[in-house]
């Protein structure tokens, strides 16, 4: 059904060493690039949102919890920072709506995630821009765990069909040693020496597990930074191509 699924980091659109905090310039600077895109789904990180309250209450991918007062801390942060971002996006005229996954997914035994489509495709039919965003959800045998934006987007990239993926991080792509930005990455033993580790407030992984996450998928996807958002949603490849 050619859309386009796009996620903007939480380390671009938050400041994330600073407990809830946007960082308003980076948002509208790509808020400003999706205006009139067409068939697009957003979905946005946690950054100084949901990462913290993560942290703060020792749920990651894989820890879960059954403490339902933590679980709430974590998703309403969420959903503070989806209400911020679609009010920006609104600001221009884009017709955002939000979807929060902790009401839709699920993550089984295997922690394997499941979350329907259906809905995010009328939307996009109908000419809404979708906004997910990386949350807290029901997992079997774990209580709650974290989702991350990265496995939200391959998800929803296979359910949809997505010809294309988008990664807006704060990094014009991912970097060799030298700095310099990899134009293609065709499977992860290519780069797995060079990719470090995640930062410690960040619960669900750094550049490596989510070059590997979006090498699983039939759409190809693109990595880079926040100058670049335009470039991608005219259909140029900007930053690092994987595929
Ligand atoms: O920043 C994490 O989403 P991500 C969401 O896309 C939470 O990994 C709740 C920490």
């Amino acid at each position: 059904m050619s859309v386009t699924v796009l996620k903007l980091g939480g380390s671009v659109v938050t400041e994330k060493d600073s407990p809830e905090t946007v960082d308003e310039r980076r948002l509208e600077e790509v808020v400003s690039a999706v205006e009139g895109a067409d068939r697009l789904v957003l979905v946005h990180g946690g950054g100084s949102f949901g990462h913290h309250h993560a942290a703060a209450h020792g749920v990651s991918q894989t820890a879960g919890t059954h403490d339902h007062e933590g679980i709430l801390a974590i998703h309403r942060a969420m959903k503070r920072l989806n209400d911020r971002v679609v009010n920006a996006l609104h600001a221009r005229d884009v017709p955002a709506l939000p979807v929060h996954p902790l009401s839709a997914g699920r993550r089984d035994h295997a922690g394997g995630l499941s979350h329907p489509v259906s809905q995010v495709a009328t939307m996009v039919n109908e000419g809404f821009v979708p906004v997910l965003h990386g949350d807290v959800i029901a997992h079997a045998g774990a209580g709650a765990t974290i989702l991350s934006g990265d496995d939200l987007v391959v998800t929803l990239a296979e359910g949809l069909d997505a010809e294309r993926v988008g990664l807006c991080s704060t990094v014009p792509g991912v970097l060799d040693d030298d700095g310099e930005v990899i134009d293609r990455i065709g499977r992860i033993e290519e780069v797995r020496e060079i990719l470090g580790g995640s930062d410690e407030t960040d619960v669900t992984g750094g550049m490596a597990a989510k070059v590997e996450k979006l090498l699983t998928m039939d759409a190809p996807a693109s990595i880079f930074g926040p100058e670049s958002v335009d470039a991608f949603l005219v259909g140029d490849s900007p930053g690092t191509l994987i595929e």
